[in-house]
């Protein structure tokens, strides 16, 4: 009988040292606990891309003889491998494998036929997605019946369908080993949302080989559906997806495993505070530039407020659609109300573009002529009092800047002139005439017009400090804003407002996203804590982008203090989507997994059956009326007491396996007046 507390973990992703979306910050941002849990034992599975790796993996054999072995054995039949370690926090062991080397695309054709003879999966020609998928799957098959022959029990967990094949083989050719499938969102869901279906109301009754079909993407549909059925735990990011994948997929997951984050706390809570404001600062920098010869009096930075949206270009799935409509809505609004508050709203999305426009980054270098030019015209004025004042004499205010400097610095003023509104978008875009951010900003004559109180600015590119424009690394953009907005449409959890909480940035989402619907079902009033929720289930479209408004409206009317406390709470809340807390839902899938690949050896293990029978309801309480510690719901939905000591709740649960993780409560202090 094997051993279960040596079991080796094995991850797979295509987003091992290999950025695409959101999966790569899951299992960058997971691999402290799971290394902490599982040391040694835990290898992370991936596609070999060397733009990445070159610079991200320090090269070295894994640790485990049998492992070595086994890619050794691979390498020798013409296949690169490169393993090492990845060198992220944890410093995790990594496997990736080169599916361009020659055997894997030599064997291609060889593959799909076993595919299709197992497992009935068809795999059309020209279809590279797919082709690397199959090549993938096969290598890490080849790989894992290698492996199972060792003395170590194993633990395979597969993310997305892109690493779906191998779990299908290893369930079709009976290999040894416990299996997780675990699906960041589904693949049909994800199609049918990006056109006009309404896809929650029917979401039961869609004939999905056909739907599948029409898209293109029924071979790696089949791949997807099969993966889920051929594992011993499926699982997916949140309850809104377990939802989808049992009706899509046609299976119901076995549990949800939410998506954390590695908080890292200030040691004083006023530093993020003060990131903010210098973040605030650079952000300013851009505004200056980009909208030179509109900064009057109506327009003035002290208040201003910085909202953005940012994410992959999906403009319906990620509601750009419906930040758009609503930021007209909030600009009548503020304009009805005459309201001294100007709103930028930035839209940060990848779209196919050339390059910066000329008045972009004309705007940019004006405005660093003028910083320049009042630079050393401040240095002369220095130098000019100093030498009077050591000759002990108090110059007259009038001499201080001299003829030269007057004409100079006039010039510049003058230079700031423009005819033309600010830009809306910072590039030349490949496809402008039909980009539909840009056609529904013009529909809406949103045109950054002096009169406008809501200001827009597209960004159709991620964010990099390296830019010459807005020359900031994201979090850090983050840092600087004041409100993201992210109404999707189709999310199955969400990445970047869930980042804002983190960072003490309030943010908007929506009752469709798995982000959303956690931190309703955990919070009693998310609201005060600077996560607004917009409802996208239950009312219409126009309802929906009118609470948006409202919300946005609101929160136009805060003062600077209600702004700085309300991000004080919103930073508190980091805690509850740590790693250390979420990290406990893939322990028990792992757990779950073992349990029924390996019974015998699990039944030696002594884990009480009622685990969750110690706790009482209780979601977070509102700010101003809870105790120090207050009561929280884990993702399951059973109630856990931060009262009590959280570990003793999940070490019952973990009785037998070596872990060691430390869980913080969630604590929350009582607020100043708000
Ligand atoms: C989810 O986000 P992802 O980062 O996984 O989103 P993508 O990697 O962009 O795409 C998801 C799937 O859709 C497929 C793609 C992936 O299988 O191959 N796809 C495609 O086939 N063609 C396209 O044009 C675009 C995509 C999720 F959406 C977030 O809410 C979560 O936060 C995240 C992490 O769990 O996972
Ligand atoms: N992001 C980024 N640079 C940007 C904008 C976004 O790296 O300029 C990242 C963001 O930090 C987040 C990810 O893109 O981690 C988007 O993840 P999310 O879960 O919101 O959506 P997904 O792309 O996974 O559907
Ligand atoms: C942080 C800084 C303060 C600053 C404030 C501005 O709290 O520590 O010094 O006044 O941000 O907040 P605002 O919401 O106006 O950007």
């Amino acid at each position: 009988m094997k051993d279960i507390r040596k079991a080796l973990l094995f991850e797979c992703a295509w987003e091992v040292v290999n950025k695409v979306g959101g999966i790569f910050t899951v299992i960058k941002t997971k691999a402290p606990v799971t290394c902490q849990e599982y040391d040694d034992r835990y290898y992370m599975i991936g596609p070999y891309n060397p733009k990445f790796a070159i610079i991200e993996v320090e090269e070295a054999d894994p640790v485990h003889s049998q492992v070595k072995d086994a890619v050794n054995s691979i390498r020798s039949e013409g296949v690169n491998v490169v393993t090492g370690k990845w060198l992220i926090e944890g410093a995790p062991q990594v496997i990736l494998f080169d599916i361009n080397s020659a055997t894997p695309n030599a064997r291609l054709n060889e593959w799909k036929t076993d595919l299709w003879n197992k497992a009935n999966i068809p795999s059309p020609d020209n279809d590279i997605e797919m082709d690397a998928a199959i090549k993938f799957g096969y290598l890490a098959y080849w790989f894992f019946s290698l492996v199972s022959k060792s003395d170590f029990p194993i633990i395979s967990h597969f993310h997305e369908w892109q690493t779906g094949v191998c779990p299908i083989l290893i369930n079709k050719n009976k290999l040894e080993s416990a299996t997780i499938f675990t699906t960041h969102a589904t693949l049909l869901g994800r199609y049918l949302c990006a056109g006009d279906t309404d896809f929650y109301n029917n979401i039961k009754s869609f004939d999905v080989d056909a739907e599948a079909g029409k898209r293109g993407i029924y071979h790696k549909y089949c791949v997807e559906r099969a993966a889920a059925h051929s594992v011993h735990v499926f699982t997916t990011v949140s309850n809104i997806t377990a939802y989808e994948a049992e009706h899509l997929l046609k299976r119901k997951p076995d549990g949800v495993l939410p998506n954390g984050l590695n908080v890292i706390k200030f040691s004083a809570t006023h530093e993020f505070q003060n990131l903010h404001q210098e973040k605030k600062i650079k952000i300013n920098e851009f505004v200056r530039g980009h909208f030179y010869g509109h900064m009057d009096k109506s327009f003035d930075l002290d208040n201003t407020l910085y909202f953005f949206t940012a994410g992959r270009y999906e403009y319906r799935n990620k509601g750009i659609d419906m930040y758009i409509e609503s930021l007209s809505r909030l600009n009548n609004r503020l304009k009805v109300c005459n309201s001294p508050i100007t709103v930028v709203a930035f839209i940060i999305a990848p779209a196919k573009v050339h390059s910066y426009t000329i008045e972009t980054l004309k705007g940019q270098a004006l405005i660093k002529q003028l910083r320049d030019t009042v630079s050393q015209i401040s240095s002369n004025v220095n130098s000019r009092i100093f030498e009077n004042a050591s000759r002990q004499v108090v110059v007259d205010p009038s001499t201080l800047i001299s003829k030269q400097d007057n004409i100079l610095l006039k010039r510049r003023v003058l230079s700031l002139k423009r005819d033309s509104l600010p830009p809306i978008v910072t590039h030349n875009m490949e496809d402008d005439s039909n980009d539909p951010v840009l056609n529904q900003i013009r529909r809406l004559q949103l045109f950054n017009n002096s009169h406008d109180r809501v200001k827009v600015v597209f960004h159709p590119q991620f964010l990099n400090a390296n830019n010459p424009v807005l020359g900031l690394d994201y979090e850090d953009f983050v840092r600087g804003t004041h409100l993201g907005v992210f109404p999707s449409y189709y999310e199955p959890w969400g990445y970047t407002p869930s980042e804002c909480t983190v960072m003490g940035v309030p943010s908007v989402t929506t009752n469709l996203s798995g982000f959303g619907c956690y931190m309703e079902d955990t919070i009693v009033c998310p609201e005060d804590y600077g996560i607004y929720i917009i409802d996208r289930r239950l009312k219409s479209v126009d309802e929906s982008v009118n609470q948006l408004a409202d919300c946005m409206f609101n929160f136009c009317r805060k003062s600077r203090r209600q702004r700085i406390n309300q991000r004080n709470r919103t930073e508190r809340l980091g805690d509850i989507l740590d790693w250390k807390r979420l990290g406990i839902e893939y322990v028990k899938a792992r757990h779950y997994a073992l349990s029924r690949a390996y019974p015998e050896s699990m039944a030696t293990l002594e884990v009480p059956q009622n685990a969750h029978s110690q706790n009482k309801d209780g979601k977070i309480s509102r700010p101003l009326s809870v105790p120090g510690t207050p009561p929280t719901k884990n993702s399951a939905g059973a109630n856990v007491d931060s009262n009590e000591n959280p570990d003793l709740f999940y070490s019952n649960l973990l009785a037998g396996l070596s872990l060691n993780l430390e869980l913080p409560g969630v604590k929350l202090q009582e607020d100043e007046d708000d």
